[in-house]
């Protein structure tokens, strides 16, 4: 699929503001691709679907989560990570994507996973990184992803563990687990 197609499809989804984030997801998951070697196009069109279930109903995505034999425990966490999943079957169901390794970073964009593929990867940090992004920290994993994939996102992670713990939130063991896993990657 081209790009201009995928846009127009997922901006029927969006809000105005959530589309220029993914529209920013798009440039920088296309400069993190080449830097690090993931697939361009995949990676583009990966970043262009990957919030593309942000705005479905929550008993919506229930439903989709218990229906189609998704982790079962994602309904006793934070709403927020539901629509990663989610997003991966409206994709290949609605939107006609089936290329698993698209299809896998958009499932794990927000939680991440143990293992992660270089385009998961390129994907989780180019949603935490992309120009529209203001949060605090932000900048100092700007600046490592120049540098070294893992690192950046071993800070993403901390960043996100930390936010939630301050918040008192749930934190989600696929988070723990994606965590764990680049530290182990980089000893
Ligand atoms: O959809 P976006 O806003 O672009 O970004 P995202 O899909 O990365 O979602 C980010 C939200 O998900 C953010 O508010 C933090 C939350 N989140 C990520 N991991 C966990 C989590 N929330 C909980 N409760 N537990 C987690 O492990
Ligand atoms: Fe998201
Ligand atoms: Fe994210
Ligand atoms: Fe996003």
């Amino acid at each position: 699929m081209e790009r201009q197609e995928a846009l127009t499809i997922v901006k029927k989804q969006l809000t105005e503001h959530r589309y220029q984030h993914t529209v920013g997801v798009m440039e920088t998951a296309i400069a993190l691709a080449k830097r690090y070697g993931a697939d361009v196009k995949k990676a583009e069109l990966a970043a262009i679907f990957h919030d593309y279930a942000k705005f479905r109903p929550k008993e919506e995505m229930k439903q989709i989560i218990l229906e189609q034999n998704m982790p079962k425990d994602l309904l006793s966490y934070n709403a927020e990570l539901w629509h990663a999943p989610v997003g991966a079957y409206l994709v290949k169901t609605e939107v006609g994507i089936d290329d698993e390794e698209i299809l896998n970073a958009i499932r794990y964009h927000t939680s991440g996973r143990a293992n992660m593929t270089v385009l998961e990867k390129v994907i989780y940090l180019a949603d935490y990184i992309e120009p529209g992004r203001v949060f605090p920290g932000v900048e100092e994993v700007r600046e490592l992803a120049k540098q070294d994939l893992n690192q950046a996102l071993i800070k993403a992670l901390q960043n996100t563990i930390q936010f939630l713990l301050k918040k008192n939130q749930l934190v989600y063991p696929d988070t723990i687990h994606t965590y764990n896993s680049l530290i182990m990657e980089i000893k």
